[in-house]
């Protein structure tokens, strides 16, 4: 293989991620976007969770800890989402993810504004404010999970 011709298949084969991360169209398969998103809340519990011990006291309340998984929550809070394409259907979102796409975007949208506030507190090493944010996180979690989820 030449190497303008292995650049090129290589930048045809990573064009999709760099265009935008997670795109619909880049997954071969209904249920490659269905094992992705699955993967993306699996994360998302476990980094949300992993603040938890925090929030009830049960350990100390380490500031540059919490700020870096607060940090790795912003990050991977914006992967799910993408994963929801039209063709997508199954898993375990209800046929409402589809039929009521903004009504799923406004949800979205609530749990992505709330990360603002667990951000904004866990920079600013504010336990009695990262327990608030965390609650309004964890109850935009659950309205998602309560109107769009089996
Ligand atoms: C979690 C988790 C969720 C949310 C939700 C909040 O820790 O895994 O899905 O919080 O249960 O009500």
């Amino acid at each position: 293989m030449n190497k303008p011709f292995l650049a090129a298949a290589v930048l045809a084969l990573t064009a999709p991620f760099i265009a935008g991360t997670a795109s619909a169209q880049f997954f071969a398969k209904a249920e490659d976007a269905i094992k992705y998103r699955q993967g993306a809340f699996q994360m998302i519990k476990a980094h949300f969770s992993a603040l938890q011990p925090v929030i009830k006291g049960q350990v100390p309340y380490d500031k540059a800890r919490v700020a870096a998984e607060v940090s790795v929550l912003d990050v991977i809070s914006t992967l799910p989402w993408a994963a929801f394409g039209p063709g997508t259907e199954g898993g375990g979102a209800l046929e409402v993810v589809w039929s009521d796409t903004n009504g799923f975007k406004a949800a979205q949208d609530k749990f992505l504004a709330s990360l603002k506030p667990l951000t904004a507190a866990a920079q600013e090493g504010d336990l009695n404010k990262l327990r608030a944010a965390f609650v309004n996180t964890g109850a935009s979690c659950k309205a998602c999970h309560d109107n769009f989820r089996k």
